[in-house]
């Protein structure tokens, strides 16, 4: 079995590294420097011809998006390891989940970014506000979910909170305040504290 990981420190791959260091899967990873035309094109144009990271290589089948590989990830490793629900309601929940924060919260966060720290002529402010009341419109979802749960599937930590924990610790960094949302941000902080975040974040 052989695993390749295709990454870059404090990027969208951070969510997919933090679930392989969790999952405790032997996997070799290969840092891509984003900033680097030519090492991008070598190393992520024979996996992913969009040249982003992450891309997970799976015994020679490339897997980009990283809610395909945390799912991925999930149904391979994770139901065994008990971090990921088996197939039933439970397993729609966690796809839900994973499929919303890309969709539905990474969307509003990009739009966030690209119209207030992105370059100067592609900025819309009126744009950003609505993108940043649509981030908190959807944070709001997530502080309802955690009313009575531990983690965002119930009692047990499960891969969706390390895939939602990166990006909700992404957003902190870029001056999202999570004060008004204290079950998050309590769950965020349950979920950073994971020795496998820590040594991603010492790293
Ligand atoms: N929808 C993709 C987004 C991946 C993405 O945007 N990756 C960025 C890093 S956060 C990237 O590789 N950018 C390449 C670049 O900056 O040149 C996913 O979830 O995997």
């Amino acid at each position: 079995m052989s695993l390749t990981f295709y990454f870059a420190p404090m990027s969208t791959a951070t969510t997919v590294h933090w679930s392989l260091e969790e999952l405790a899967v032997p996997y070799e990873a290969v840092q891509v420097d984003l900033k680097d035309g030519a090492d991008k094109q070598a190393k992520l144009g024979p996996v992913n011809p969009n040249l982003l990271v992450p891309v997970l290589v799976h015994d020679g089948t490339p897997i980009f998006e990283s809610a395909a590989i945390q799912i991925y990830l999930g149904e391979t490793f994770g139901v065994d390891k008990g971090l990921y629900p088996e197939p039933g309601p439970a397993r729609g929940e966690a796809l839900k989940w994973l499929v919303w924060t890309n969709v539905s919260l990474g969307a509003a966060i990009s739009r966030w970014l690209q119209n207030t720290q992105g370059p100067e002529a592609l900025r819309n402010t009126a744009a950003g506000a609505r993108a940043r009341e649509d981030i908190d419109r959807l944070l709001a979802m997530v502080e309802e979910n955690l009313g009575g749960r531990t983690y965002m599937l119930g009692e047990n930590v499960s891969l969706v909170d390390f895939h939602l924990g990166a990006l909700i610790e992404w957003i902190r960094h870029c001056g999202v305040d999570l004060a008004p949302f204290p079950r998050l941000a309590a769950w965020s902080e349950r979920c950073s504290a994971r020795p496998a975040n820590q040594r991603l974040m010492a790293a």
